[in-house]
């Protein structure tokens, strides 16, 4: 039963059971709903890296801090289309762009973007942009150039955001996701995890995007890559077991949708990510960088799906 009325202490109460309790029970809710032994394979690309005028603590792209990433030029289309081709043929199915952006401006860099996303589009690949927030009209023009889903996440439940960040709210965040469904564009919504918040934050957030009706098509699920010169640098690292019951959480609460294990893989180990891949993940990020920073290398990644029996999921679009 597919619902948007999960509480907090519904949620709690699956995370908190014994692990492989709450894995069994995940897991038969993914092979209900999912394809077993599939993994959709997609690929990042940073589009135009560093100086956001946002306070993310998280993120080495602020310009509020003090990182290894400056401000970089916005890269040119075929750039951009040379880069979703080998994506292509290293068998990545989608291909999504980043922007360090406040919000989307009309204008040559987003013309820019819809050229990128056609051209995306042309190599057979789904496209997905992450550009921060976006008006109806602009959630419109990237429909009608082809897009396929836009990545914005809630990142933490509501409480904890105002921790995390003071340049937006939470509401504006849902404006968009509400601007993209609109439009008829899926939504992939998730969050964050090793930000210094409680359980019950963690939840929140899974409650947060449950709420939304639809649930949104993709739900990253991303622990904490801490880097230097953000204020969270020096937080303790994920455990594993919390990530695969995060995973098992968001499977169990939000059966149809694809959980990605995003962020974070880099410093997990090669079991820990095969339990969440059986708890209920369905998709990873394949490429040796996320958008700033390393993830594990191709040949790596290629070894584990293949020792595991796991296969590249098809295209959907
Ligand atoms: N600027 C746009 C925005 O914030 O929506 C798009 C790019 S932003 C980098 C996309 C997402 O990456 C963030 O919402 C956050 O969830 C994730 N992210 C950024 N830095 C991260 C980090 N250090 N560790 C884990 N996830 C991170
Ligand atoms: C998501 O949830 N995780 C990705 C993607 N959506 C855009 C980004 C992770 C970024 C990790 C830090 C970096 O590489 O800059
Ligand atoms: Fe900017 Fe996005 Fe990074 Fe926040 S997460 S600082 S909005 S690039």
């Amino acid at each position: 039963m597919i619902r948007h009325d999960w509480t907090v202490a519904e949620a709690r109460a699956l995370h908190d059971l014994p692990l492989f309790e709450l894995v069994d029970r995940a897991r038969a809710v993914h092979l209900a709903h999912h394809p077993d032994n599939q993994v959709q394979l997609c690929t990042l690309l940073s589009v135009k890296t560093g100086g956001c005028p946002e306070d993310c603590a998280y993120c080495p792209q602020s310009s509020h801090y003090d990182t290894a990433i400056g401000s970089e030029r916005m890269l040119q289309v075929d750039e951009v289309l040379e880069a979703a081709r080998r994506a292509r043929e290293a068998g990545s199915t989608r291909f999504c762009m980043g922007a360090a952006w406040r919000e989307v401006k009309d204008g040559p860099a987003f013309d820019r973007i819809i050229e990128m996303v056609r051209g995306v589009k042309a190599l057979g690949l789904e496209a997905c942009c992450t550009l921060g927030m976006l008006t109806e009209d602009q959630a419109l023009r990237l429909k009608e150039a082809g897009l396929d889903a836009y990545n914005h996440n809630l990142d933490t439940s509501r409480e904890h955001y105002k921790s995390i960040i003071s340049t937006r709210t939470y509401q504006d965040r849902l404006l968009t996701l509400r601007n993209v469904r609109k439009a008829g564009i899926t939504v992939c919504s998730g969050g964050i995890i090793g930000m210094g918040e409680s359980v019950d934050d963690r939840v929140g957030m899974l409650v947060e995007l449950a709420r939304l009706a639809p649930h949104p098509e993709s739900v990253p699920i991303n622990a904490l890559v801490r880097v230097a010169g953000t204020p969270l640098e020096h937080l303790p690292p994920v455990p594993g077991t919390d990530l695969i019951r995060m995973v098992a959480t968001a499977r169990l609460m939000m059966p149809t949708s694809r959980v990605r294990l995003s962020a974070g893989r880099a410093e997990l180990s090669e079991e820990a990510q095969l339990f969440c891949l059986y708890a209920g993940a369905n998709s990873i990020f394949y490429g040796d960088r996320l958008l700033t920073t390393p993830n594990p290398h191709m040949s790596e990644d290629r070894t584990l799906l293949e020792r595991a029996g796991l296969v590249p999921s098809p295209p959907t679009s």
